[in-house]
């Protein structure tokens, strides 16, 4: 079976290029790359040419995720293992792997509509190392760990948990959660030592519910969490300890409305699945109606 390896790019319709360039840099620590286009710029965490996307035009939402195979081969497999599933997807044009910077890719949807595009080869610019958008005292998590992680809207986990098993990624039921509507039973899966790489289950109207960045430095995220406070940007979430992957983190408002999480000290997943009712400690509520009213 042919599995993705990591999410290894997203793209996002955004409608304030500025705010997001300022919050981007001076709270997150991302780098800005603007190659004149004016219809995007792109928001650099390592020295992959780019690891977002940030379309300009509205929308504020996840435009589209891509998850990465191995190479090219990779890629015929996991073309084989779609249509043998019944799965349909369409293999880009060289001019939409060129958009990507990638050197090939599969455009299909998930089952609750997301874009998904399955790539191999991204461009890995060596010669343009990542330059933070602030002080840094480390690096962001990603390598073999990916992006980070996605919460995604879904419409029936059953059907996501099928898609993404199909990608080749794995993963349970992690939590049972209190939520103004009841009971929600989070899924969360993974396709490497990040502990989950994509999770859905908590419902809600945006394709992303949040996006999950990790810090190799504990002070970064500290950073983060003063700059937060400082300039009053809401916090859905106060900062505390999730027992999935034990990563110390707190939820706070992008100039798009969905959440960032920002963390630091993830773990790998664990060998066998479990559940979990709580979190290990904090994760207080603060700004209600971000679409995560959850008792964690
Ligand atoms: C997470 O990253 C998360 O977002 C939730 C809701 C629970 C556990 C880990
Ligand atoms: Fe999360």
């Amino acid at each position: 079976m042919i599995k993705v390896t990591e999410l290894g790019y997203l793209g996002f319709n955004i409608s304030d290029a500025q705010a997001w360039k300022t919050y981007a840099q001076e709270c997150v620590g991302l780098e800005v790359l603007d190659e004149g286009e004016a219809d995007r710029f792109y928001l650099r965490m390592d020295n992959w040419h780019h690891r977002f996307i940030m379309h300009v035009g509205g929308g504020d939402d996840l435009a589209y995720v891509g998850w990465r195979v191995a190479d090219g081969e990779a890629l015929k497999g996991m073309e084989k293992q779609l249509r043998d599933a019944g799965v349909e997807y369409r293999v880009a044009t060289r001019e939409e792997a060129a958009e990507r910077k990638v050197l090939g890719l599969l455009k299909l949807h998930d089952p609750a509509g997301i874009s998904t595009e399955i790539f191999y080869g991204p461009r890995v610019d060596e010669h343009l190392p990542f330059h933070p958008g602030r002080r840094m005292h480390g690096r962001f998590v990603t390598g073999a760990h990916g992006v980070g992680h996605v919460l995604v809207n879904c419409k029936d986990p059953a059907d996501s948990y099928r898609f993404y098993s199909l990608l080749g990624l794995t993963g349970s039921v992690e939590y049972h959660l209190q939520t103004p509507m009841g009971v929600a039973e989070p899924i969360f899966m993974h396709c490497n030592d990040r502990q989950h790489s994509v999770a859905f289950g908590i419902p809600g109207e945006k394709n992303l519910n949040h996006l999950m960045l990790e810090y190799a430095e504990l002070d970064d995220l500290g950073l983060s969490h003063d700059y937060v406070r400082r300039t009053g940007i809401p916090v859905a979430l106060q900062l505390g300890k999730h027992s999935n992957d034990r990563a110390l983190t707190f939820y706070s408002a992008t100039p798009s409305g969905w959440l960032m999480e920002l963390g630091w000290g993830g773990e790998k997943p664990a060998p066998q699945q479990q559940y979990h009712v709580l979190d290990v400690f904090g994760h207080g509520p603060e700004a209600t109606g971000m679409g995560l009213d959850v008792k964690l």
